[in-house]
């Protein structure tokens, strides 16, 4: 069977006929739903139209009257004769003779003969045909019987209406949905001749009050044994529902009315006895009128475009029988459920009455095709939109022209903002010029001045920083020479059999204090010897820390660089970068 060969013109030729469908279908004196359908009142939300997913399923029974499942080994279904009657009435005008048993009418069914065959595609095939289940008489256990419609996608479904042909509608059954293409089932609506087969078959909970939009309700209306022929059942997912006048507003009705397969589980037949007696259990003149016959089956539903789409008919290029929406708002993917690239500033979700809810774009200056949401960078504000103010958390992906950060604003390290381009120029940053030994490759935006490492200093690094001495080299300052309390360092040849690090002792004291027998060292230093740096400084000196960037921990550094000790996200000898991987210094938040 073709499968989704619509047209838009044919999608609208079956909506009308859906609704005209309903209309007819419903009990005489209402005349239509007193529920409008889902979306007519729509404001900012776009709904494409219902159409009659039935269609264009693919439908499977596990029984069918005049088949017998495959035996192991061969292929396809075996034919076979069954001889059913219908439950009641004579012979009808123009009827065979032989048709007739016992005043009842009957005929056999069988797939060989293609007028004697009720194949399930007869309950989508929109003509008088049918399908019909496997009498009772061929075994009690055709009581249980799927029907299921694989509709090859997620749709939203409103309504199922199904009618039935010479049979009676069934007395227990359950309309099972899957939104998972098949892989589990459940409960959609139950469906029992009396509250108390409800209770008993599906729980208690099943009888009482629809108060969730997601309830799984039990109805006795449809199990009644008249019209033993052509009967129908419309089962509207929506109506009576909480959220049926706010659609766009109720997530669990949504959630509610997604299908990807839908199944009639019937579980037992209607039969003019009420029960099964044991007796007649045994007798197939009373079996062989039991079994389920459909003639047609109408879904009425539509794409899931969660309100951004009004029409669904592109096309998937890898999948030309899926049908896809129609995005608008700058959403995409097949069901608009997504943000289209580079509009990722704001979270996207869906729209509502209200609010069309569209994605809007991210700023990347002209240097990025995609960005991505991060919460935290909402959250903290430092995001700017394609108005340029601090609002949502768009980051940028791959910035391209050696451009980085949450909107490609700065230039990666070893290129510098030229003065002479504007932001949204491709030449916007260029290279540093700072090949010499005694820089850290790195340079200030605008004027392209060279960062020096940590022990150089000047213009152009030539020279040795504070604390450093014999230019190129520019070793630390030693120890013994450092003399920040002003006083006067013993030099290092006369250091010698001292008890303590005179250097780190109050008064350069080489011996231990005499009243109190131990080292005093200075705030700097620590240690029996005075010969450790105290928290906060380093270098042989012990100097205090240099953690001045905001990415400082504590301000403790490392006693022998000096190295400052950096928060996540942070590094340089101060604190004073972010690492890789973080942006938006002083922010420095993960990418
Ligand atoms: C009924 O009679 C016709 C001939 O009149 C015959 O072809 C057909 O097989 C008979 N059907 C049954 C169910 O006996
Ligand atoms: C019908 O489907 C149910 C699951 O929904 C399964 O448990 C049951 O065995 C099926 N019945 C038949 C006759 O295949
Ligand atoms: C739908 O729900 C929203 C949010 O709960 C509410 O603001 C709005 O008034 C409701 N609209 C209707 C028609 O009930
Ligand atoms: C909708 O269904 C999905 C999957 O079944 C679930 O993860 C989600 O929480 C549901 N949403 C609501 C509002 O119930
Ligand atoms: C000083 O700079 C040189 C490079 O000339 C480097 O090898 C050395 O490790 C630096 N010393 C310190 C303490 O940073
Ligand atoms: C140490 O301090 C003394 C006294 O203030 C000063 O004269 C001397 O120059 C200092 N030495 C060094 C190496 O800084
Ligand atoms: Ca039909």
């Amino acid at each position: 069977m073709a499968r989704r060969e619509m047209d838009a013109d044919r999608l609208r030729g079956t909506r009308v006929s859906l609704l005209l469908l309903l209309a007819a279908a419903l009990p005489a004196g209402a005349a239509r739903p007193r529920v409008p359908l889902p979306g007519d009142v729509n404001g900012y939300s776009l709904h494409p139209p219902y159409f009659n997913l039935a269609e264009s399923t693919r439908i499977s029974a596990t029984a069918t009257c005049g088949e017998e499942r495959a035996a192991a080994g061969s292929r396809g279904p075996r034919a076979v004769e069954d001889l059913y009657c219908k439950l009641v009435g004579g012979p009808v005008a123009g009827g065979e003779p032989n048709q007739t048993i016992q005043g009842q009418y009957c005929d056999i069914c069988t797939s060989m003969n293609s007028n004697k065959a009720h194949p399930i595609t007869n309950a989508i095939d929109g003509t008088e045909r049918w399908w019909q289940s496997p009498p009772l008489s061929r075994g009690l256990e055709f009581n249980q019987v799927n029907v299921t419609l694989d509709l090859g996608q997620l749709f939203h479904v409103a309504y199922v209406l199904i009618k039935f042909a010479n049979s009676p509608r069934p007395d227990l059954w359950v309309l099972e949905r899957s939104t998972d293409s098949g892989l589990t089932y459940e409960p959609w609506q139950y469906f029992a001749s009396s509250k108390r087969d409800c209770i008993e078959k599906f729980g208690p909970n099943t009888v009482e009050r629809i108060t969730k939009d997601d309830d799984a309700i039990c109805t006795t209306e449809y199990s009644r044994i008249v019209p033993l022929e052509n009967g129908e059942i419309v089962v509207s997912l929506v109506n009576g529902r909480p959220g049926a006048m706010n659609f766009s507003y109720s997530p669990l009705l949504r959630n509610f009315t997604k299908a990807t397969n839908i199944r009639l589980r019937f579980l037992q037949t209607n039969t003019l006895l009420g029960h099964l007696m044991g007796k007649a259990l045994r007798d197939p003149t009373v079996t062989r009128r039991y079994y389920y016959s459909i003639k047609d089956i109408s879904i009425g539903g539509r794409c899931v475009c969660h309100g951004h789409a009004d029409v669904c008919d592109a096309k998937d290029p890898t999948d030309p029988y899926r049908l896809q929406c129609d995005c608008q708002h700058n959403t995409c993917g097949g069901s608009c459920d997504r943000c289209c690239p580079g509009f990722n500033q704001l979270p996207w979700k869906p729209a509502t009455t209200d609010s069309a809810n569209e994605c809007q774009p991210c700023n990347c200056n002209g240097h990025a095709y995609d960005c991505y949401y991060d919460p935290e960078v909402d959250r903290h504000k430092a995001s700017k939109n394609y108005d340029d103010q601090y609002k949502g958390g768009g980051v940028c992906i791959e910035c391209q022209h050696h451009t980085t950060g949450i909107n490609c604003e700065r230039c990666i390290p070893g290129y510098y903002k030229s003065p002479d381009h504007s932001i949204h120029s491709p030449y916007i940053c260029y290279r540093c010029n700072c090949d010499s030994e005694f820089t850290d490759g790195t340079c200030e935006d605008l004027t392209g001045r060279c960062y020096c490492k940590p022990n150089y200093t000047g213009e152009l690094c030539n020279a040795c920083a504070e604390g450093y001495t014999d230019f190129p080299h520019c070793y630390p300052v030693p120890a013994f020479s450092h003399n920040d309390t002003g006083e006067q360092v013993l030099p290092a040849g006369q250091i010698i059999n001292c008890d303590c690090n005179a250097a780190g002792t109050e008064g350069n004291a080489c011996r231990k204090d005499s009243q109190r027998g131990m080292c005093v060292c200075k705030p700097s230093f620590q240690g029996a010897q005075c010969d450790r740096c105290a928290p906060g400084h380093y270098g042989p000196g012990c100097q205090p820390c240099q953690c001045s960037g905001s990415g400082q921990y504590d301000g403790t550094c490392d006693s022998e660089t000096g190295q400052c000790l950096c928060r996540t996200g942070f590094e340089g000898y101060s604190c004073n970068q972010c690492a890789p991987g973080y942006f938006s210094y002083p922010l420095c938040q993960c990418a």
